[in-house]
């Protein structure tokens, strides 16, 4: 899968990108990012990519020439990939929509900066919106990485065990179990006596079982959702009647 990357701040990038998993992703071809400084395709002097806002009201917003520029030099006109802008006004970032990316098998992530974009960027280049939570952060780029990150990590081959990312909290619309390695006690806190039993039978319902505490206890909401059996509705009944 291939990303491109439009940004003021391509140096914040690498640093991640050059890490464990999503490096290693990149080695083996798995995943390829060009990151490209929005700048380099402002045509005056000083290479202004952003200005006041017509109206008045203070900040400065990005100025659309050297974003269309930037994203058509590379991507053509129109885009031949889906132009993403990362903005708290997006569409809520999930696992839902990291596994919807995923398909792609080219993306460009636009990271807005100051007060925003120019309105006909989003209306006329941009062909989806994403933010990842409900807060304000001062660029996109943040942003931009937690989607790659999350985006990747999907892709086939990249995890070395093809259904972890089956397994994770979210896909499976629960809260993870608790995880132990080694020592069995340290400072005389033990590992779960099941957990070393051996039984594998006893150790997937205990984990289950956890998976649905937690969640219950502190994500109630995607209980709701979640996939679960008539006596694991049962059970959360029984822990709803204990807590009254
Ligand atoms: Cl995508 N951008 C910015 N600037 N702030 C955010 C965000 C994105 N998502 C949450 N907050």
């Amino acid at each position: 899968m291939r990303f491109d990357v439009f940004t003021l701040f391509p140096e914040v990038f690498y640093p991640y990108l050059d890490l464990s998993i999503l490096a290693r992703a990149r080695q083996r071809g798995l995943a390829e990012v060009h990151v490209h400084n929005i700048r380099d395709w402002a045509t005056d002097k000083h290479h202004v990519v952003d200005d006041e806002p017509y109206g008045g009201g203070g900040g400065m917003v990005m100025k659309p020439e050297p974003i269309f520029a930037a994203v058509e030099g590379v991507l053509g006109r129109p885009p031949a990939a889906p132009v993403i802008l990362l903005t708290p006004q997006g569409r809520p970032f999930s696992h839902a929509v990291a596994a919807e990316l995923a398909q792609y098998p080219h993306l460009a992530l636009l990271c807005g900066r100051y007060e925003g974009v120019d309105e006909r960027v989003r209306q006329h280049l941009v062909s989806d919106e994403i933010s990842i939570g409900d807060y304000v952060l001062t660029g996109g780029e943040l942003a931009a990485l937690v989607v790659l990150d999350a985006v990747v990590r999907l892709l086939p081959g990249v995890l070395g065990d093809p259904d972890a990312p089956h397994k994770d909290s979210h896909a499976m619309g629960l809260l993870e179990y608790p995880h132990y390695t080694r020592p069995a006690v340290f400072r005389g806190w033990e590992v779960p006596a099941v957990l070393r039993s051996g039984d594998h039978g006893r150790i997937a319902r205990w984990r289950r079982e956890q998976a649905l505490r937690r969640t219950w206890e502190r994500r109630p909401d995607l209980l709701a959702r979640a996939d679960l059996t008539a006596e694991e509705r049962a059970l959360i009944a029984r822990w709803e009647a204990e807590a009254r």
